[in-house]
């Protein structure tokens, strides 16, 4: 194992999904695939924040739309346990694209396009610990204090 853990990661139910009512689908599908939440909760990012986020992305075409859409309302993030969380998430949640995700993801059931795509997930073990960090602070997390 390297420096990062490889059993966390780190979930966003987007705000396309949030409207729609698909936050409990969602997390009945992360559970049913057996990623415990340690840590969870409903926010709202501001700008600033969303920028610090996606920061990666901000040379991107599409970084003001990407900033646009993920503060245009409630949102859901979540930390998840699995044993290679990264990987496993990633392929539950599917494609970026939703008409490319597999049969059976959370992407091909809720997503509606790549930018409204339902839910985010890291990709690496390095950038689940510190969007982690972005979005939660250490006694968030129910393992922090033995529970
Ligand atoms: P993913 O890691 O699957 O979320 O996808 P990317 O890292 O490629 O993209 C990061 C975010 O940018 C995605 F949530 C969706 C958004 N995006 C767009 O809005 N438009 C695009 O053309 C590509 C990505």
């Amino acid at each position: 194992m390297g420096v990062f853990m490889n059993n966390k990661t780190f979930c966003i139910i987007k705000p396309d999904a949030v409207k729609k009512g698909y936050i409990g689908d969602i997390i009945k599908m992360i559970i049913e695939a057996d990623f415990e939440i340690v840590a969870m909760k409903m926010t709202k990012l501001s700008r600033e924040e969303a920028s610090v986020f996606y920061a990666v992305h901000k040379e991107k075409f599409f970084f003001e739309e990407l900033l646009e859409y993920i503060t245009s309302g409630p949102i859901v993030v979540l930390a998840l346990k699995k044993d290679d969380a990264v990987e496993n998430f990633r392929a539950l949640i599917g494609a970026t694209d939703p008409t490319a995700a597999a049969e059976g993801t959370i992407r091909k059931r809720f997503g509606e396009s790549k930018s409204y795509n339902a839910v985010h997930g890291s990709d690496s073990d390095e950038n689940a610990a510190i969007e982690l960090s972005i979005m939660f602070e250490h006694c968030d997390f129910m393992d922090c204090c033995g529970m």
